[in-house]
């Protein structure tokens, strides 16, 4: 039986092969450091209202695959605490904004792995067995085992949601498409430090038939597999 979602713009995925078997929810960055009073974002001075948005509907699609039985990742970015994986440029730049990565804040160190601001919030904490994937970069594949975990467990469909829509999600949309994976993008589930160009990035995915795939909603997902 085939099993698609409303989506556009087309209805995902292209040959109506949904199952939790061969499909997995990733949630990217749902750290303090982007969603919580002192994180990174909150010291750029950025509205954390559009980069918590998301949190609720995520914790309804998670519950839904969990639910379902379907695979499941999380992603959190960081560095280590050593910074030999932090390229002078980025930590420069973000220096430059105020929220120097490496540097003391309010949640511990900015972005360092281990430190409170590197945490994944506790309302979508990863259960045990729920693989997470440490990654230095804004995409999830860079310098990570990601593509090895995917290809062990048989996934060919990728459920995209989390923070920043137009930085984490999308560099991790366009390698997981380039790779070959059938990605959708829930809207409601993704947030940006500016909402502006969380459409523009919303709208990118759409063009060319669906260049990096396809951009749908949680109610729709959740309906979908339900
Ligand atoms: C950023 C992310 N925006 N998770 N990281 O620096 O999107």
């Amino acid at each position: 039986m085939n099993t698609f979602l409303k989506s556009e713009p087309y209805p995902y995925p292209y040959n109506g092969d949904l199952r939790p078997e061969n499909t997995c929810l990733i949630i990217i960055d749902m750290q303090f450091d982007f969603c919580g009073e002192g994180g990174y974002v909150d010291k750029m001075g950025y509205d954390l209202s559009l980069t918590r948005a998301p949190i609720e509907p995520i914790k309804r699609v998670l519950t839904a695959c969990r639910e379902k039985g379907f695979h499941i990742i999380h992603t959190r970015e960081g560095h280590r605490p050593d910074l030999s994986d932090l390229p002078k440029n980025k930590r420069w730049r973000s220096q430059q904004i105020g929220a120097g990565i490496g540097d003391e804040g309010p949640c511990g160190r900015i972005l360092v792995r281990g430190e409170p601001g590197w945490d994944i919030i506790p309302e979508l904490a990863p259960l045990p067995g729920e693989p997470i994937i440490d990654k230095p970069g804004k995409g999830s594949f860079y310098a990570t085992d990601l593509d090895l975990l995917l290809n062990t467990l048989g996934v060919a469909n990728i459920i995209l949601t989390g923070i920043t829509t137009d930085v984490c999600v999308h560099t991790t949309m366009r390698d997981a498409n380039d790779r070959g994976y059938e990605c959708v993008l829930l809207a409601d589930c993704c947030g940006a430090t500016d909402y502006g160009n969380h459409l523009a990035a919303l709208n990118m995915i759409k063009m060319q038939g669906g260049v990096f795939g396809a951009v749908s909603d949680s109610e729709s997902f959740i309906q979908a597999i339900s």
